[in-house]
């Protein structure tokens, strides 16, 4: 029973946006999500569990941005980017199979934000370019960055200003040999391995 005293609203509730169908960002547009939380239909985008296939929420297409949005569970595949996305204060309470994924060249650049719960990846590198993650937090990950497994193109990884905890393998990831890391002014705990697979002189710490 709810009883309306004259003056007294009930707190706001603010609902999460279930999204049905991939939300698409077009090239060179902003996408805000003012702050809303958003979550997969999982009959229809994928439960977030580690079945590979699942589709995104946000689909950006180059020069897309995405802003002030949270993701919650169940997470799906995240965000796709095809080509350079700017990706800024947008969280991952609870990632799905990964985060986000560039599926064509270009530079990713997070700012902001924070990425937590994933089982394994945050984000996934699926094509060579480079990837800029600037003052975020990651909590109970297993690798903050992983280039394509097998793959040989070249992949550029920084991370600068972050904190970075509770992680099951490393934080950068990859097998190529071109690939490059540099991780700087970021704090880490709980964490066995800063750089995987990485040839020699291709990371620095500082
Ligand atoms: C794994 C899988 C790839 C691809 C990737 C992804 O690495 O082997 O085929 O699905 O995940 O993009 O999530
Ligand atoms: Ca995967
Ligand atoms: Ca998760
Ligand atoms: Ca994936």
């Amino acid at each position: 029973l709810i009883i309306a005293i004259a003056g007294v609203q009930p707190a706001p509730v603010f609902a999460a946006e279930v999204v049905n169908a991939t939300i698409p960002v077009p090239k060179n547009t902003t996408y805000d999500g003012k702050g809303k939380v958003f979550v997969a239909n999982p009959n229809t985008l994928g439960d977030g569990s580690q079945e590979e296939g699942q589709k995104p929420l946000f689909r950006l297409e180059a020069g897309a941005t995405l802003k002030n949005v949270i993701i919650g569970a169940p997470a799906a595949d995240g965000v796709h980017c095809y080509g350079n996305c700017n990706i800024e204060n947008v969280t991952w309470q609870d990632v799905g199979e990964d985060a986000l994924t560039l599926k064509s060249s270009g530079t990713v650049n997070i700012t902001g934000g924070g990425a937590y719960k994933a089982y394994d990846k945050v984000f996934q590198m699926n094509a060579a370019g480079t990837i800029n993650i600037k003052n975020f937090k990651a909590n109970d990950i297993g690798k903050l960055v992983r280039q394509l497994g097998g793959s040989t193109f070249t992949v550029h990884m920084t991370v600068t200003g972050s904190d970075i905890s509770k992680v099951k393998d490393s934080i950068l990831r990859t097998d190529a040999s071109s690939s490059t890391a540099k991780i700087t002014n970021t704090r880490y705990s709980n964490v066995p391995t800063l750089f995987k697979g990485f040839a020699s002189g291709k990371t620095s710490q500082s």
